[in-house]
């Protein structure tokens, strides 16, 4: 097959998940073209059958921001005119489900168009006033909805009135990139005697990561530890001044973006998910492939990823004391932490395998070519 797989760039799980989705596919000889802006960062390198296709940025003084939705329809029908694409793929509703139907109306042509709801796309973006119209006419027009989360499903029911089919296609993850052997050395990160604790998001106000510092205070009044903090985001100065006044600072490892983080996270002993919603909650699963032991909050789809003392620990929103209450428990108690570690690395490769779900994806191709 030949799809059409259009997403967003920047850092963000959506098109993580769209990018290892393209990836698999690729290695499984289908021709996957990309139509993004900027290459999605993590298709590092040239891998056979995936080409990408930049949306350039238009600046004109007339604009007072670059059209973008245009610019993608354009770059969306120039690669469905060369290179007589199957399907269109949408990861993330705003605005690339309009893109694609938008693009395959011009082109005159039917072809499946496919979107794929990753959260934020309904519940935030899609759901607000500027975007819910469109949002809407965009699922119904789709050939196939797919969520992310049985959570999700039902959001997007309540919140767009969706009657249509929305089948569960769980997020998924690459056990050999992430699993516990390609841990970096404690050392080079943490002194011997501290435990490591780590967190990694967007630090968008969702992510709470206020939270994670206060939970992070709860620990290391108990015991010696040491936090990781990978990503950056609009929450960062509030947070390095609350691990200020905190008297932390000398404690946190303030790392930024970086893309490879599977060696890091594989050296923690607890991954801290505090986010008040997740519609699945990616990096949790990248963590449980590690080993890594979650904990998170009990908030949308989280708990179908975090199974509550199988591979992690679940509390309120908001409830730090509780959280640091887990965490310590898993630090001190080496037995109960070795078998959450290996209850999650097997969760993760029996239920969340990579090959698994990219046959779903593949059979739901077919299956809507076959009903052309
Ligand atoms: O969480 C974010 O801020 C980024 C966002 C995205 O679309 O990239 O993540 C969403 O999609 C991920 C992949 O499906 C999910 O794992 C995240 O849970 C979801 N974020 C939210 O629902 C807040």
């Amino acid at each position: 097959m030949k799809v059409g797989m259009l997403c967003h760039a920047s850092y963000g799980g959506s098109g993580v998940v769209a990018a290892e989705l393209g990836k698999c596919l690729a290695k499984r000889g289908h021709e996957v073209h990309f139509i993004t802006v900027g290459r999605p960062f993590r298709l590092e390198n040239y891998q056979k059958n995936i080409f990408i296709h930049e949306v350039g940025a238009f600046h004109h003084p007339l604009f007072e921001v670059p059209p973008y939705f245009i610019t993608q329809v354009n770059k969306t029908l120039e690669v469905l005119r060369n290179y007589d694409l199957d399907l269109l793929h949408a990861h993330y509703a705003v605005p690339h489900s309009l893109s694609a139907l938008l693009a395959r109306q011009i082109f005159g042509k039917y072809i499946p168009v496919i979107t794929t709801l990753h959260g934020t796309d309904t519940s935030l973006v899609g759901a607000h006033q500027e975007f819910y119209q469109t949002t809407r006419y965009s699922l119904e027009k789709s050939d196939l909805v797919t969520v992310v989360s049985s959570f999700l499903a039902e959001q997007t029911r309540q919140t767009f009135h969706f009657t249509g089919e929305l089948p569960v296609l769980y997020n998924f993850v690459n056990t050999e990139v992430f699993k516990p052997e390609v841990r970096i050395e404690r050392k080079s990160v943490a002194r011997i005697d501290e435990a490591i604790l780590i967190h990694i998001s967007n630090f968008r106000p969702l992510k709470r990561v206020l939270d994670v510092i206060h939970i992070f205070k709860g620990v290391r009044q108990k015991r010696r530890a040491r936090l990781i903090l990978i990503g950056d985001g609009p929450d960062m100065p509030a947070v390095q001044k609350l691990a200020k006044r905190l008297g932390l600072t000398q404690d946190i490892n303030f790392l930024g973006q970086i893309d490879n983080v599977a060696p890091i996270l594989a050296a923690a002993d607890v991954l801290l998910y505090p986010s008040s919603c997740e519609s699945f909650g990616l990096v949790a699963l990248e963590s449980l492939s590690c080993g890594v032991p979650v904990v998170a909050a009990h908030a949308c789809g989280i708990p179908e990823v975090v199974i509550h003392g199988q591979v992690g620990f679940l509390a309120e929103v908001g409830d730090v004391k509780e959280m640091a209450r887990y965490t310590l428990m898993l630090l001190e108690d080496n037995d109960l932490k070795q078998k959450i570690s290996n209850n999650a690395r097997n969760y993760a490769i029996s239920q969340f395998n990579a090959e698994q779900w990219v046959v779903k994806y593949e059979s739901i191709y077919k299956e809507l070519l076959n009903h052309k």
